[in-house]
């Protein structure tokens, strides 16, 4: 079967949107750095509204930090890609042409650098993950001790972090007199605006403290939240997208057709206009604490208790009477964590995040958002937990999704299946729990990880006890039998 192109746009079937600019046309505003899944159904997807929409400046180069892969699905399809909205029985089909060229930065380092230099290029915008920020939760500066960091501590010739490319980029714009950009954080830390500073200034001031100045006084580095399921795809995806559209996709992504991004007024340079699709907002931080606590806390607790049950698909967790009620606890507690912005009606909120949770078309793994999570509990889970404790008030379900992460990292789940523990700290963690002979030496050994736990936490007996409680019913009695306890303490 023949791939999606620029040729195949005018037979396409009826109904697939499809970009209504002259793709020839379009400038490169924006770099992207981190061109997953995420990135095309999200940050894409708004740039390429905004072409539609006829200003031709936003197009995007983007770049994969690591792996060529992304590269090589959208090179032979003239970097089109397919978005398919999924909501129950119902598909809406759209192909991006936002994207304009796909580097892999450790192939073409210079290309990148060229391109973040570039005069077109006023946004740059990050989906990294938690881990490639590079910095150390005890000092808030970078890691010094990885290696990557070293090797940009070293020289910025050939960057090998996302910070050491904007630093190099940055380097270069202004020994050509241009102004710097403005550099967007999409990733699901709080903060991450700030986050990403701290990461650009600390590199860039132990290489030219004058540069560090420079970036501080004239650059802009805007908190954001961004918002929108997006499961991995599978092969069954791309073969059911070929089955409707005539051409294989191979770089097609599905989502659901919520989308929110809420970015910190603050840019240094021109934007778009982005219409009512993006909220600009003053203060960014109470919605990202909202996403972060309900969304996200909720959604790590499914992954590991659905996990470990042997459950794939989120929705097929929320199928359960008692994961449901899990679910509404957590988020009963971590609500009264939250100064929510005067417009989040929270209880609306719960209601329809249940209704995307419940989205069965998504085929949301528990595995795919078990991955890294000594990067996203402490902003899910340990920040609610920290707050709750402080005012004496109980952590139950909090705590059990906590525990169901601490016996995640044994690696087999309740039937004995194994699998691997995908995390930048799992053989750190497994080293520790090794020595540990029963639940409350496990719960001590990954408490005292202070990248993870927050120092006010670490010894904690509430938490402790909390903690071995659960973890003692995980390991004897399995995930399903948990849940199943936490929703007969509540009654
Ligand atoms: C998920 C997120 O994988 C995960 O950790 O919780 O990717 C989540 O789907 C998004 O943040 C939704 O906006």
């Amino acid at each position: 079967m023949k791939r999606l192109s620029t040729a195949a746009l005018d037979t396409l079937p009826a109904g697939v949107g499809r970009p209504r600019y002259d793709r020839r046309a379009v400038r490169s505003g924006v770099v992207h750095l981190g061109i997953g899944a995420f990135h095309r159904a999200h940050q894409a997807a708004v740039f390429d509204d905004v072409l539609n929409e006829g200003d031709l400046r936003w197009g995007i180069t983007a770049a994969s930090l690591r792996s060529p892969t992304v590269r090589d699905e959208l090179a032979p399809q003239d970097a089109l890609y397919t978005l398919v909205e999924r909501d129950g029985a119902t598909e809406r089909h759209r192909v991006i042409g936002a994207v304009q060229a796909v580097l892999v930065a450790p192939e073409q380092p210079q290309a990148l650098l060229d391109a973040l230099a570039h005069p077109d290029t006023h946004i740059v915008t990050l989906t990294i993950t938690e881990k490639g920020y590079k910095l150390d939760p005890a000092t808030g500066g970078l890691i010094h001790d990885d290696l990557q960091v070293k090797a940009d501590m070293e020289s910025l010739q050939r960057p090998q972090t996302a910070p050491g490319f904007l630093v190099a980029a940055l380097a270069m714009r202004r020994a050509a007199g241009r102004p710097p950009f403005t550099a967007i954080s999409c990733d699901n830390l709080p903060h991450n605006g700030t986050r990403l500073r701290n990461a650009v200034l600390d590199l860039a001031r132990w290489h030219d403290p004058s540069l560090a100045d420079w970036i501080a006084e004239q650059g802009a580095f805007p908190e954001t939240m961004v918002d929108r399921i997006v499961p991995a795809t599978t092969d069954d995806d791309i073969r059911s997208l070929a089955d409707h559209l005539g051409f294989e996709d191979r770089a097609m992504v599905k989502t659901e057709p919520f989308l929110q991004w809420v970015i910190e007024d603050k840019f240094c340079g021109p934007r778009p206009d982005f219409g009512d699709r993006v909220q600009i907002t003053q203060s960014v931080a109470p919605w990202e604490e909202a996403k972060l606590r309900l969304l996200n806390g909720a959604h790590s607790g499914i992954a590991y208790l659905g996990g470990l049950a042997g459950i794939e698909h989120v929705h097929e967790v929320l199928a359960l009477p008692a994961a449901r009620a899990f679910v509404e606890q957590l988020w009963d507690e971590a609500e009264t964590t939250l100064s929510p912005p005067a417009e989040l009606d929270v209880a609306a909120y719960r209601r329809e995040l249940m209704g995307r949770f419940d989205n069965a078309s998504l085929q949301h793994r528990t595995r795919q958002i078990a991955m890294d999570g000594s990067q996203k509990l402490p902003q899910r889970l340990f920040a609610p937990i920290l707050t709750r404790l402080e005012r004496g008030q109980d952590i139950a379900a909090l705590s059990l999704a906590v525990a169901a992460w601490i016996r995640w990292q044994a690696g087999y789940d309740d039937k004995g299946l194994a699998y691997k523990v995908e995390d930048p700290l799992a053989a750190m963690m497994a080293t520790r729990l090794n020595g540990a002979e029963d639940p409350a030496a496990r719960v001590e050994a990954i408490l005292n990880f202070e990248q993870i736990v927050p120092a006010a936490l670490r010894d904690n007996p509430i938490l402790r006890s909390a903690l071995t409680h659960w973890l003692t019913i995980l390991e004897n009695d399995g995930a399903l039998a948990a849940l199943a306890q936490l929703k007969r303490d509540g009654e």
